[in-house]
């Protein structure tokens, strides 16, 4: 976190600047769901779908000790298997549709519930609590997006962006990268989806998870959706 100090007045700047779109973004209602599902095997919830957005979310805690550099030259095989940096704006999208309601170094008690559920969903990096996630925005001054539910007393319920940055070659084990892709339509999926709905007697626990209202759906695997 040496950096921080170094980009703190340039930071603050960026954050003023950022903040007058971010508000306007944040003024909606939240209203997606995030689903989990699988990438590789059943059950491994290593992916987080956006159904407002039909973006599928990578988990954090796969990119961790890869840098930018290493990540845009195929590192861990993500960008080839088709996954590509989010930018910032998708990251934000993601964020609100988790339920954050406030950016910035200062945070907010209402965004914990938001960052306990994306958290759970996108995995922790730092142990203890947090997710890091680099974007390849700002570069080679790599911009981190976090959450942080608890930074102390005066930095509770931290959902940030534009106040650390990190090498393009930096890596660590608490950071990992904010990686997307379209989410893959599924004629399987569909089917099962309506027969879910129609039916209560679906094993809870089971495959794809809703995180909001519970629904469980039978297991299934993503067509062609292989881990590196
Ligand atoms: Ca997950």
């Amino acid at each position: 976190m040496r950096r921080v100090a170094r980009y703190l007045l340039r930071d603050v700047r960026r954050c003023l600047l950022a903040s007058v779109p971010i508000l306007g973004l944040l003024s909606g209602s939240a209203s997606a769901d995030l689903i989990e599902v699988d990438l590789s095997s059943a059950g491994d919830g290593l992916v987080t779908r956006d159904t407002a957005t039909a973006l599928d979310w990578l988990d954090l805690t796969l990119t961790t000790n890869l840098s930018v550099n290493a990540v845009l030259g195929g590192a861990g095989g993500w960008l080839p298997a088709g996954w590509r940096y989010a930018t910032d704006p998708e990251v934000l999208s993601l964020w609100f549709n988790g339920g954050i309601v406030e950016i910035g170094l200062a945070g907010s008690p209402a965004n914990l519930p938001g960052i306990t559920l994306l958290i759970g969903l996108l995995g922790e990096t730092l142990s203890g609590g947090g997710t890091y996630g680099l974007v390849a925005s700002d570069c080679p001054d790599c911009r981190v997006n976090y959450l942080f539910p608890n930074l102390g007393s005066s930095f509770v319920g931290v959902a940030s962006m534009g106040d650390v940055f990190y090498g393009a070659d930096h890596s660590d084990a608490a950071t990992g990268h904010w990686l997307v892709r379209d989410a893959i339509p599924e004629p399987a999926t569909a089917v099962l989806l309506m027969a879910a709905t129609r039916s209560d007697d679906v094993p809870a626990g089971q495959g794809m998870r809703s995180t909001r209202g519970f629904e469980s759906l039978p297991a299934r695997q993503l067509p062609g959706a292989k881990g590196p």
